[in-house]
């Protein structure tokens, strides 16, 4: 029987969750007395105490540096804290949405997952930690400020010193700690999602598609978590060779890379697909629940279109033929592609504010089926987290169904329903002084109004702003607000300028510049460049925003 220790220790005041998780420099969590245990506590205290006594909880990450480590602490605690069972990835190694798949299937009260997603990882880079719910989802906000306050007032933590588990092998590990019993299950990373995919794809008729028409597929994990199971499915499952699949090993530093599957730092994807050798290829992010579709000579699907074209193609994944389909959402940032496809359908369509957190009260609702963001999050009610691997199978689904390219399908998408062109500009490590500031300039004019019913012009175009707000989220299923989710300037054609800080970086500040406007389906530019398309409206939200001028910034750090 164990002996459990209460470690008294100094409450920090920056461990604030942001869009998803609290991401911080490593150093931070290394050279900072406690951090870890502090928030872990915080954690585990914000479950009411008789849900947390007996409880399961899954834990797992992306491999980053420190996880390891964590994953220990976490086992130690949990052990002091009254929780039952741990189901644990092995060698720490869980997918995001291998936690969500984990924590539904089984039953489990939540789960911790050690990631920073898309930010880099090694001992300068970043770390996280995240916390998701019973219904297998990120915390809702009112859990996430429940963590937040206790952690600021946090005396001590409580652990089980003499506790080590061999996370290399899978197996069940049982303990006594304080008279309770403890066990921590270390189970196969890939195993139960897998299971799951094949119950919602028919990888047969894919396989036997791919294999007829000799695809060449590129599946690119940036060394992130979701190599091994690219290689289960894509090898393993699906029958290709292993040239199918790149930068399939975790590394703990990403390779020194930066783990966002985007057209700056997935290029070597982009300028692969370019030559044409490949029919399909697909990056991930760190924890694997983003993707860049990206087809045949280096076509790219823009993660707004991915979701519309998903949508519009649901038949062809035989889960959605299984499972009614409700509605559909987008992240209001989002170009409103889906829309049109919902409206077809006569399907009820959501708005939500940025962050996956939002979908989880329609899901489980039953008022959405498939929901997505423009930062390459795409994802179904099967789990409760966007799921990379799930819209690269999605994709495969479609184009054996449709019998087409990428690029075929997306055309003929357009064709059909118009276009929403859409672009976004992200300026990462500004000076957050600045970036307030500018953000302070856009809001003083939403609250004067001063801009409604002006016109705009840039590069020859001219546009008449219609409404200007902060947009304000009241979910539908328990009423709760999320204020000040981003500036919105809508022109009196619909379309659409936003702006907000982004809410995961860990120094300076991110500013996020989104851009979007509808082509339709007979219009010349249809199929132009989106970087044409736009011109005119980056130019006015450049001037009404006053991002160079403000920020010293001239040239974004990133163009999606
Ligand atoms: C970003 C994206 C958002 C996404 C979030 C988490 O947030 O914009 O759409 O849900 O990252 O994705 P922000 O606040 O930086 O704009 V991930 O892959 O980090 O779990
Ligand atoms: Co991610």
């Amino acid at each position: 029987n164990m002996s459990i220790v209460s470690v008294p220790t100094s409450a920090y005041a920056d461990q604030k969750p942001g869009t998803s998780g609290l991401r911080k420099n490593t150093q931070v969590y290394l050279t900072q007395k406690h951090y870890t245990e502090n928030f872990i506590q915080s954690i585990l205290l914000s479950i009411d105490e008789n849900e947390r006594k007996g409880s399961t909880l899954v834990v797992g990450g992306d491999g980053r540096y420190y996880m390891k480590d964590v994953v220990q602490i976490i086992i130690k605690m949990a052990a002091a804290n009254g929780v039952a069972k741990l189901v644990v990835g092995q060698n720490g190694i869980l997918s995001t949405p291998a936690v969500s798949c984990l924590i539904r299937k089984y039953s489990a009260t939540g789960g911790i997952i050690l990631t920073a997603s898309h930010n880099p990882g090694g001992p300068n880079a970043d770390f996280g930690i995240k916390y998701n719910t019973s219904n297998g989802g990120p915390a809702p906000s009112s859990v996430t400020d429940k963590i937040f306050t206790i952690s600021k007032s946090l005396e001590s933590f409580q652990t089980c010193p003499d506790i080590e588990v061999d996370i290399s092998s899978i197996g069940s590990n049982a303990f006594k700690v304080g008279g309770s019993d403890f066990t921590v299950d270390v189970v196969c990373s890939v195993k139960d999602y897998v299971e799951m995919m094949k119950e919602i794809f028919d990888f047969e008729s894919i396989k036997s598609y791919v294999t007829s028409k000799n695809l060449k597929l590129c599946f690119d994990s940036l060394h992130g978590v979701m190599g091994p199971y690219a290689d289960k499915i894509v090898c393993g499952e699906l029958g290709a060779d292993a040239s199918s699949i790149v930068h399939s090993i975790p590394l703990e530093d990403f390779g020194g890379g930066h783990p966002d599957p985007n057209l700056t730092y997935a290029k070597a994807l982009m300028d692969k697909m370019k030559k044409g050798e490949h029919d399909f290829g697909v990056a991930f992010d760190g924890d694997g629940d983003r993707n860049m579709i990206i087809g045949k000579n280096g076509f790219f699907v823009s993660p707004c279109d991915s979701l519309a074209v998903i949508a519009a193609n649901h038949e062809a994944i035989p889960y959605f033929r299984k499972h009614k389909v409700s509605g559909f959402a987008r992240s209001m940032p989002t170009s409103a592609a889906v829309d049109h496809v919902a409206k077809g359908f006569g399907m009820e369509m959501f708005e939500t504010p940025t962050g996956w957190k939002f979908f989880g009260n329609l899901m489980d609702a039953g008022k959405i089926s498939l929901c997505g963001e423009e930062s390459f999050g795409t994802g179904s009610d099967h789990i409760r987290e966007k799921d990379g691997m799930w819209a690269a199978l999605a994709w495969l689904s479609i184009l054996s169904h449709r019998k087409m390219s990428a690029e075929e399908v997306i055309i003929d998408h357009w064709k059909k329903y118009g276009r929403n062109c859409f672009t976004r500009y992200d300026y990462e490590q500004v000076d957050s002084e600045a970036a307030g500031k500018m953000m302070k300039s856009l809001e003083q004019m939403t609250e004067d109004q001063s801009l409604v019913g002006s016109t705009q012009s840039g590069a020859g175009k001219t546009y008449t702003v219609q409404l200007m707000d902060n947009y304000r989220y009241t979910d539908p299923i328990d009423k709760s607000i999320a204020e000040k989710q981003g500036i919105r300037i809508i022109f009196s054609d619909g379309s659409r300028l936003v702006f907000r800080l982004s809410g995961t970086g860990s120094s300076g500040a991110t500013v996020r510049m989104y851009v979007d406007s509808y082509v339709s389906s007979d219009d010349a530019t249809l199929e132009a460049p989106v970087a044409d398309v736009l011109c005119p409206l980056v130019e006015i939200a450049l001037k009404i925003s006053q991002i160079p001028e403000l920020t010293g910034r001239t040239s974004p750090t990133v163009i999606t």
